[in-house]
């Protein structure tokens, strides 16, 4: 029989996401929040991490009555090795990501792709410096082909280290050596993390643990790394900007295209091929007033970071904006696409349509788009999407609000440039105690919590306490919805932030990217340590992942953790089956890497946690409150 999924009132704090999910119930169409309550209660082996099926003598399941597996691996050994794939998973989602933008790189240095070009040549020089790479007297595409041929050698195993190393303070570096944690390819530790989970190997937690850290190491500094860094030399380095944010941005009377999922290389094209004069005096011909591109999630964040584009919603919005009846296509790349839009769009005159090969959704009307037709293809699916107005049922459409205004672009370059061109200014205003520290938020929507209650309100805390808050993914479009995006939610703020963020005309919570663009964060705390000559871990700063939900998700706060930053998680990972696993997170870790997870589903108690911290590490470094 079929369990009663929540009253809506307790599944968003949205209003557009509230008036959608009873949309989708009049209408008779599933939503996650269905699918939830069918599997829930979740299975208790699982949620503890103590079941494995890492080979066909089990799948095994440890309890007090069978604390061993068939092959004698007990409970830690399971956990830390389960824990470890499921890092190696999300290492691999971004790392990946990273190396098509290094094929795009290498596309446009091959003159294969003219639909691609080296946007900001500076950064790809100053990239090139900072990584060992001559520069002075150099033609560009001798440059970059250096800059590609290392970062392609960054995934390989002939590296002692990852390029972006020169970027992490010398203490730091100096205990990932001690430890046994210096991320070498990106490949290669996630290749090593798969070896060492094999039946047989690797069967002492701590030691597996150790290496999982590596490997998110390998994705923050590496990977992720490359992938903002590319993104920006190729599609532009953000600057700050206006645009808005929720349902409100899907236009009644005009050709909707969203894109879904993480890469720019599909998004952007989508776009150029939207502002076509052709396909737009087309759509017109239909009827329509123009074509509209809004962004949902990660590819939303990166079309909204750099060109203003505006942001329909984060993960548990992506259903919910096919039920606004008004959009022509959904136009996905890969990553965080809940395979149920192919049914949801289905219901619906809107056209599903994935780009990847490593994503197809069975279904799904498919294009491969590559560097050599990129903008062909997007051509072609923009015009899919023109032909579809005509098919929209306008009896069915509901577009539940007015968008908000948001303000976003805030690379480390353009937060440079507002402070006048260097770091000093922010270090002084952290001195001076106006900003007290500083906190990621970033991650997710998860079903099994009250979508972006808990993003909103330790955003909220933190910024009265004067503590900056830098958002990135899905919690970018909670934070603007909440009115936090703009200058004028200083009136939010202590009196510090209030002060600083006013005379720069900036909000207390700047939208610092799309998940990939944590590395943004974890450069700028390098920054920071570099120019005070301390470790990371000595800074007044701490991350948080409130609603996570995903395998890339506990890569960022692994490597937050073993970057030295304090990090909060909203619920635990399925870690709780092994103690040993479990303290060496929570506790353990703070004495080998100098910090920890901590896991509060309580916004407030979560703020004051992070208040303490920020009060200690001030201390340390000899700053008064
Ligand atoms: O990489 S925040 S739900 S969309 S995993 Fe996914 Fe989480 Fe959103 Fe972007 Ni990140
Ligand atoms: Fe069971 Fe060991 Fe095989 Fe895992 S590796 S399924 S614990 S026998």
């Amino acid at each position: 029989m079929a369990k009663e999924p929540k009253p809506i009132e307790e599944l968003s704090i949205w209003d557009d996401a509230k008036a959608m999910i009873a949309k989708a119930r009049a209408e008779g169409i599933e939503t996650v929040h269905e699918r939830l309550a069918q599997q829930t209660p979740h299975c208790k082996f699982c949620e503890l991490g103590t079941t494995c099926r890492n080979c066909t003598m089990g799948p095994c399941r440890i309890s007090a009555k069978m604390p061993r597996g068939v092959c004698g691996a007990d409970a830690d050994v399971i956990v830390a090795r389960n824990f470890g794939r499921f890092i190696a998973g999300g290492s691999a989602g971004h790392s990946d990501h990273g190396r098509d933008l290094i094929e795009v790189l290498e596309a446009i240095i091959e003159g294969e792709t003219k639909d691609y070009k080296i946007t900001d040549e500076a950064k790809l020089k100053a990239l090139a410096a900072e990584t060992g790479i001559e520069v002075e007297g150099r033609e560009l595409k001798d440059v970059a082909t250096d800059v590609m041929e290392n970062f392609f050698a960054d995934f390989g195993s002939r590296k002692k280290e990852i390029s972006f190393l020169s970027r992490v303070p010398q203490k730091r570096k100096d205990i990932w050596a001690k430890l046994g944690m210096t991320p070498r390819g990106v490949d290669r530790e996630i290749a090593e993390m798969m070896h060492r989970t094999h039946m047989g190997c690797d069967n002492d937690a701590p030691n597996t643990m150790i290496h999982a850290a590596r490997t998110s190491l390998s994705d923050g500094w590496g990977g992720s790394m490359i992938g903002t860094e590319l993104s920006d030399v190729i599609f532009g380095t953000p600057t700050p900007k206006m645009s808005t944010a929720n349902l409100g941005v899907i236009k009644e009377d005009k050709v909707n295209i969203l894109v879904h999922g993480h890469n720019p290389v599909v998004s952007e094209m989508i776009l150029a091929a939207a502002r076509d004069p052709e396909l737009v005096e087309k759509a017109e011909k239909l009827g329509a007033k123009g074509i509209n591109v809004a962004g949902l999630c990660c590819t939303g964040n990166e079309l909204l970071m750099r060109q203003g584009i505006p942001m329909a919603g984060n993960h548990l919005m992506t259903e919910l904006a096919i039920i606004t009846g008004a959009v022509e296509a959904v136009v996905v790349d890969y990553q965080c696409i809940m395979p149920s839009l192919v049914q949801i769009a289905g219901c619906y005159h809107t056209k599903f349509i994935d780009t990847a090969n490593k994503a197809r959704f069975s279904g799904a009307i498919h294009f491969d788009i590559e560097p050599h037709n990129a903008l062909q293809q997007a051509k072609e699916i923009v015009n899919l999407a023109i032909e579809g107005f005509a098919e929209r049922d306008a009896g069915r459409v509901d577009i539940p609000c007015e968008p908000v205004e948001i303000m976003t672009g805030f690379s480390n370059e353009a937060v440079i440039a507002a402070l006048g061109g260097s770091l000093d200014p922010l270090v002084q205003a952290i001195a001076a105690g106006d900003i007290r520290g500083a906190v990621g938020i970033v991650g997710c929507n998860n079903p099994k919590i009250k979508q972006d209650s808990m993003n909103v309100e330790l955003a909220k805390e933190l910024i009265k306490k004067d503590i900056l808050v830098l958002v990135t993914g899905c919690v970018t479009t909670a934070a603007g919805k909440a009115g936090l995006l703009v200058p004028d939610a200083i009136e939010m703020a202590g009196p510090g932030l209030k002060k600083v963020c006013g005379a720069l005309g900036i909000p207390p919570v700047l939208h610092y990217g799309s998940c990939v663009d944590n590395a943004r964060i974890l450069q700028l705390c390098a920054a920071l340590a570099n120019a005070l000559n301390v470790d990371i871990s000595d800074l007044p700063v701490g991350a948080s992942s409130p609603e996570w939900y995903s395998e890339k998700a506990a890569a960022i706060g692994l490597y937050a953790v073993a970057s030295g930053i304090y990090t909060h998680l909203g619920h635990p990972p399925n870690i709780l089956g092994s103690e040993v696993v479990t303290d060496l997170a929570t506790s353990g870790l703070e004495d080998l890497v100098g910090a920890t997870f901590f896991i509060e589903p309580d916004m407030v108690k979560t703020a004051e946690m992070f208040d303490e911290r920020i009060k200690a590490k001030r201390k340390g470094l000899g700053l008064s409150e």
